[in-house]
């Protein structure tokens, strides 16, 4: 029987999981995890949070709390969201487990030994003020190639460049926002360069089973020419460095978290009370080993962890590695910072019904960015929800049994003998690829339907195999489709009462369907199928971990429902999304967006900058001339020297300063204001007072001498 080791990457626990999450790892690998056990294959599926590394610190530090308080909220919040989403990990785990660190030190020490790791010098940007050497992505600066200004600290975006981030022009820390000053430390490099061959071999060895995005980007990796990498980090959070000349150094959180899938099944074997049971999984060669992950992972999985296996030997490396492109939301990328994401944990609160949940699946899963950026839209999901889930896979099976309660009183029809027999002839027959002899006796609709339920799942089956997870549950729902038509086409409500064995018939092949449906749908839409197979009365069986089930995929060709078994009552597996609730989380997501930039905004808008005060134009003047205009009770006409020039400025202070006690008085004025019209007046700036408790004006003066048209700052 084949043993199949499925992981998906690890989440950093430093934020929720989205959707976007979802639709790049762990859908895939839970459609693949499900499929594999309802083969009957011998499967272990396990995940975990990574819990070190510098983002986790910063995050930590941002939110006032520790790192350990910070990981443990959001491991658990997304523990809980993937067992909501029915993501059927045999194990969560995490890289804080004490397991974790004592199998990573020992690793670590195991390449040393091995001559696989050694310390060298190097020089890297150090942030002063947060007291920290600046991981790349912390670092940011103008491009040594092209020039573009927002650099990352290891690579460009806008030219695609690879340089040391010392190379980096004008760097500042995006932490502090200051300039890194360059210190001098040292790491224990990983000599990856000599895997470069080894690595080359290994990857084309299995490249006409690997994805294309997977195999370009590892390729392109090895053209390159690998180099040594530092796998240590000078940290204070995260896996120690186990020697005693190593303090305050760390584990580079990509070096120990790739171990983690192996700590984690440590943990898992453990706490099933068999703690060598972790080497069959990892040691045995007879276990293939499926690396799910997104596109950001791919040469860490390719490359890296395959070198690190091999420079320990001993272990299995990954036989394939699906790495899914990206998911879009309505059109553009996710950003958690823009407020541009569904997070799992909020899909839940706003939807925490079971066939919701399967509905999120479904329409993630018929969107997967298999081979190139997909999209996620709330449309999209209200829409196959009700076209796809409720009018053509629910609308089937609700008719079917409502049909058979109605007409059999809830039992499976009777067909003769000779029927069931050719049934399970023609679908063994599918499985073994062979054309299908339908004998005499069959009409052409059920020809036609009966050669899509017995061809489909082998076709259906093999898609698994191959990762297109996209093409399986379309393919699946086209089925579904068709069983639909059939139905109608076979009219069983007019054929009845005239010939009743020809409705028995069509309602008998109905009923295999659903059976079918309850397998094949099981992966993607865990909570139906499972009422499903309660409907039916059928044992339950979904791909869930532990279960027994033994290869039902190709069981499920077969008769799964004989005559004169006795269904449940009917209910619905799922309800029609109302328009109101789609349309009131599109307004949900855009309305977040533009608070999100309105509050960016006025939090820019918030402090006023040096050039502010400077475009206001401040100077010292002095009043060379006042008389108060005609017909109004405040205002007062001014002339004001300002050294260079001389200003008319209409001010209302006449009840509070007589004309004749302003005149050789300095004052502060405002030069550079649009010029007005005060009752028929120009007034070409203004004066700064301040205003009393009673809101009078008390006109602003240096208090020491100083010349007219000084600037004030
Ligand atoms: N935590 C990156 C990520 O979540 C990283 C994966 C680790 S897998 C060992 O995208
Ligand atoms: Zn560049």
């Amino acid at each position: 029987m084949a043993r199949i080791l499925i992981t998906a990457a690890l989440p950093y626990a430093n934020g929720y999981i989205h959707l976007g999450h979802c639709a790049g790892a762990y859908l895939p690998a839970d459609l693949f995890a499900r499929y594999a056990r309802l083969r009957g294959y011998e499967v272990l599926f396990l995940c975990g949070s990574d819990e070190h590394g510098a983002p986790i610190t910063i995050a930590a530090e941002q939110e006032g709390i520790s790192p350990q308080e910070l990981v443990e909220h959001y491991h658990r919040a997304n523990a809980e969201a993937f067992a909501r989403l029915g993501i059927s990990f045999d194990y969560y785990g995490r890289t804080t487990d004490p397991l974790h660190y004592e199998f990573a030190q020992r690793f670590f020490l195991d390449l040393l030994h091995k001559g696989y790791l050694e310390a060298r010098q190097e020089e890297q940007f150090y942030d002063p003020v947060a007291n920290l050497f600046l991981p790349d992505r912390y670092v940011e600066g103008t491009c040594p190639y092209c020039g573009y200004e927002a650099a990352r600290g290891d690579q460009c975006d806008q030219c695609g460049a690879y340089y040391n981030q010392l190379e980096l022009r004008n760097p500042r820390s995006l932490i502090t926002g200051k300039p890194p000053i360059v210190r001098r430390t040292w790491h224990w490099y990983f000599l990856l360069s000599r895997f470069q061959k080894v690595l080359e071999r290994y990857i084309e060895e299995r490249a006409d089973q690997w994805k294309e995005n997977v195999l370009q980007q590892t390729r392109s990796w090895l053209r390159q020419g690998l180099s040594d990498r530092p796998i240590t980090r000078d940290l204070n959070w995260g896996v120690p460095v186990p020697l005693p000349e190593a303090q305050g150094k760390v584990l580079y959180v990509w070096f120990e978290a790739l171990l983690g899938y192996i700590s984690i099944t440590q943990r898992w074997a453990h706490q099933r009370g068999t703690p060598e049971l972790w080497q069959q999984w990892w040691m045995e060669p007879k276990t293939r080993y499926i690396a799910f992950i997104g596109k950001d992972n791919i040469v860490f999985h390719t490359l890296m962890f395959p070198a690190m296996l091999m420079a320990h030997g001993g272990y299995i490396l990954p036989d394939n590695v699906p790495a899914n492109e990206f998911l879009n939301l309505e059109g553009q990328k996710f950003s958690k910072s823009r407020h541009w994401s569904i997070d799992v944990r909020d899909f839940l609160a706003d939807f925490p019904e079971e066939h919701a949940v399967d509905a999120l699946r479904y329409t993630l899963a018929a969107n997967l960015p298999e081979t190139r950026d997909a999209d996620f839209s709330w449309r999209d999901f209200g829409a196959r929800t009700n076209n796809e889930l409720v009018a053509a896979f629910g609308n089937f099976v609700n008719r079917t049994l409502q049909f058979i309660h109605r007409y059999w009183e809830g039992r499976i029809p009777t067909v003769p003998e000779h029927f069931l027999q050719q049934w399970s002839q023609l679908a063994e027959g599918a499985w073994k690829g062979t054309t299908l002899q339908f004998g005499e006796g069959w009409s052409p609709d059920e020809r036609t339907f009966l050669e899509q339920l017995f061809r489909k799942p082998p076709h259906i089956a093999q898609l698994y195999e191959r990762f297109r997870f996209r093409e399986a549950v379309t393919e699946t729902m086209a089925l579904a489709r068709a069983a639909n038509k059939f139905f109608n086409d076979a009219a069983p409500w007019q054929v009845v009462g005239d010939t009743p064995e020809l409705a028995a018939r069509a309602l008998f092949i109905c009923a295999q369907a659903t059976g079918t449906f309850a397998v094949l749908f099981a992966p993607v839409l865990p909570f139906a199928a499972r009422r499903l197979y309660a409907l039916l009365r059928l044992p339950v069986f979904v791909g869930d971990p532990e279960e027994k089930s033994g290869d039902l995929w190709r069981r499920a060709t077969q008769p799964l429902l004989l005559p004169g078994h006795l269904l449940g009552e009917p209910c619905l597996l799922f309800a029609k999304l109302p328009e109101e609730r789609i349309e009131r989380q599109r307004a949900k997501l855009y309305h977040a967006v533009e608070t999100a930039m309105k509050s960016s905004a006025s939090a820019e808008n918030t402090y006023a900058t040096l050039e502010d005060l400077q475009r206001l134009g401040l100077r010292i003047g002095r009043i060379i001339a006042a008389e108060p205009i005609a017909g109004t009770r405040k205002l007062l006409r001014l002339q004001v020297d300002l050294g260079s020039e001389q200003r008319q400025i209409v001010a209302g202070i006449a009840h509070r300063y007589r004309p004749e006690q302003l005149i050789g008085q300095a004052i502060v004025v405002a030069t550079k204001l649009k010029p007005a019209v005060i009752r028929g007046v120009e007034s070409q700036g203004m004066l700064l007072a301040a205003t009393t408790a009673e809101g009078d004006p008390v006109l602003l003066a240096p208090v020491a001498e100083v010349p007219v048209g000084a600037e004030v700052r």
